[in-house]
């Protein structure tokens, strides 16, 4: 007998028209995400914050052990405090910790240590990395290629965010082990990103940037 339970593949093939339609399609929704700053104090239904998370859940993991954990943030008293908390980091980035190279690459984005996208965007989201778990008998489990797989399932949701209509900023104030404190996450999860997510405030700007083209990022043999 075999030792792993296989089932039937869901899938539909579609026809190549309707795959390169799709993919360019797909891509022009992509190309218009940006990340935004400035955030409006609207309020984003749960359900929709749901369903981001669980598209995110969808990721491949390593040995698919699912190595994540969201925590979405609506209340006021603890955006505060992580606002608190993640400012006086980046007060110590900015003044003593970075680089005058880094705050020169920064330079164009105009960021700075102040982070009121912490208070007023209606939703954060804390993903965290679970490097292991433990088992019902106390030993550690290894969990592989967990901040690979973590990464993977923040690019779903920062998509499935920006599909949904609404906008996001990754943010990592370094070091982020506040957030564990504060959101009482155990110590075998390490932060991995906080995400800011609604709409945009009015008139919001955006860096006038551009993305790298296809032939700048690839290669073909
Ligand atoms: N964490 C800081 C600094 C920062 C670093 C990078 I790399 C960015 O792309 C943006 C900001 C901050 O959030 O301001």
């Amino acid at each position: 007998m075999s030792d792993h339970n296989f089932v039937p593949l869901d899938y539909v093939r579609m026809s190549e028209e309707e795959s390169a339609n799709r993919s360019r399609r797909f891509f022009e929704l992509c190309s218009r995400r940006r990340t935004v700053r400035d955030y409006s104090d609207a309020e984003v239904p749960r359900e929709v914050i749901e369903n981001c998370i669980r598209t995110a859940g969808t990721a491949p993991s390593g040995a698919h052990q699912q190595p994540w954990h969201f925590v979405a943030i609506q209340d006021p008293d603890v955006k505060q405090k992580i606002r608190v908390a993640a400012e006086a980091e980046e007060r110590e980035f900015y003044d003593n910790r970075a680089s005058d190279e880094w705050l020169q690459a920064l330079q164009p984005f105009g960021t700075n240590a102040d982070k009121p996208f912490l208070k007023v965007a209606p939703w954060l989201i804390a993903v965290f990395c679970q490097r292991f778990s433990v088992a019902a008998d106390g030993s550690k489990i290894k969990h592989y290629y967990a901040v690979e797989s973590v990464g993977i399932a923040t690019g779903l949701l920062i998509t499935a965010i920006h599909n949904a209509g609404l906008c996001s900023l990754t943010h990592t104030p370094s070091p982020m082990r506040f957030l564990n404190e504060i959101l009482r996450r155990p110590d075998t999860e390490r932060p991995f990103v906080l995400l800011a997510v609604g709409y945009p405030g009015e008139d919001v700007e955006v860096p006038d940037i551009q993305r790298k083209s296809l032939r700048e990022i690839s290669s073909w043999v």
